[in-house]
């Protein structure tokens, strides 16, 4: 069976991660062999991922994916007997979807990622629309009994290769940096975080430890937050999204945030503390609870994601040295390798996508 056409529409809501997902699905459905357009509301989003993108183009071919201003695609039509995904539950212009019908479209409602058990009966599930169409509930997950998260067929190899390389040699491709101001022998960690993580008692910890600690910061680093100690404050440019990994690569512990950078510092292997988007009535601490829950990792490592997602920057200031420790630093370590190996073991994202439509298509 020949891979389908898919049309992926993005609401940017917030942040990076809107587009981050479409546009990393779009680039991988595009290397499955399937032609995807990706319409989007925020060009100048997609264009801090992705430079070559240009916010006044309404219509542009990038890394092999056609890229869309959303209000162009009125004029569009939905790919026969292709797929149309929105994203995260946007809703699709109106003179677009009325083309849906006859085009015999498969229609896909990409979810917000969960670890959640009850999305694993959700997953996949139709809803007849009023126009008589069945969306389909597609759930991003960390079981096979969801549709699994985002992953590259050489992304293993392609760490491999960056890795057996010196990782000061890598900091300064990536980021340009003078070779006086990269990080000498110490721990290296990446933050990426929301303005109101508890930054300071990550600051006071760091600055107490008894060898250097560099913390890279892409992009804006939250205010206030200095070199102080042991502590190395080092802001580095926001790198494209296909560099990403390679940012994520260079460090021992990676603070990341959402769902994007999450699924990428959990391929690297290494330990990461989690950040999760905010939610009205704290329920995003159910949602971080079901995930540690999955994680298995070591009290002191639990203990401090719960602090740093509680905005405790006391909490933060007992909790890291702790995580830190020889004997729980290296159970962290170990078991981020296993947790990633399990993971990689089941089928990625695009290829579940891709199966389920066309056994959606074989049954229909
Ligand atoms: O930016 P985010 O906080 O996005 C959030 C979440 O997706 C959240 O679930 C959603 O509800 C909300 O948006 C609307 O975090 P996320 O998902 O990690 O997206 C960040 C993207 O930015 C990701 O694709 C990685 C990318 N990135 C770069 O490309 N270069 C960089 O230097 C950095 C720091 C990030």
């Amino acid at each position: 069976m020949n891979a389908p056409n898919f049309d992926i529409f993005c609401r940017v809501v917030d942040n990076y991660g809107d587009a981050g997902v479409c546009w990393r699905l779009a680039r991988q459905l595009a290397t499955l062999g399937c032609g995807t357009r990706l319409w989007i509301d925020d060009l100048s989003v997609l264009a801090r991922l992705a430079p070559e993108v240009d916010p006044a183009h309404e219509l542009q071919s990038i890394q092999g994916v056609q890229i869309g201003a959303w209000h162009a695609a009125k004029h569009a039509q939905a790919p026969a007997q292709g797929v149309v995904i929105e994203a995260f539950a946007c809703d699709l212009p109106p003179g677009y979807a009325d083309t849906m019908a006859t085009r015999d479209c498969l229609w896909i409602n990409l979810e917000y990622l969960s670890a959640e058990s009850w999305v694993e009966g959700c997953h996949g599930l139709p809803s007849l629309q009023a126009s008589g169409i069945p969306k389909y509930f597609f759930f991003p997950g960390f079981s096979p009994a969801t549709g699994g998260l985002l992953r590259e067929g050489d992304l293993s190899i392609r760490r491999q290769q960056a890795q057996a390389q010196d990782r000061r040699t890598r900091l300064q491709a990536l980021t340009g940096l003078p070779a006086h101001e990269l990080p000498a022998p110490g721990l290296v960690m990446l933050l990426f975080c929301y303005p109101d993580a508890p930054w300071a008692g990550l600051q006071a910890a760091l600055a107490q430890r008894d060898t250097p600690t560099w913390l890279l910061t892409p992009g804006a680093a939250p205010s206030g937050l200095c070199s102080q100690g042991s502590l190395r404050v080092l802001p580095i440019p926001f790198v494209p999204q296909a560099r990403f990994d390679e940012l994520l690569w260079c460090c021992d512990l990676n603070f990341v945030r959402g769902e994007d950078s999450l699924v990428r510092a959990l391929w690297t292997g290494s330990p990461l503390v989690w950040q999760i988007y905010r939610q009205a009535d704290d329920a995003h601490l159910d949602k971080l609870d079901a995930w540690l829950g999955r994680a298995h990792w070591p009290a002191p490592a639990r203990a401090l994601t719960r602090a740093w997602n509680r905005r405790d920057n006391a909490g933060v200031q007992q909790a890291l040295p702790q995580a830190l420790a020889a004997d729980a630093w290296s159970a962290w370590q170990s078991r981020s390798r296993e947790w990633s190996q399990e993971l990689s073991g089941y089928a990625d994202l695009a290829q579940n996508l891709l199966n389920f439509c066309q056994n959606r298509r074989r049954k229909s």
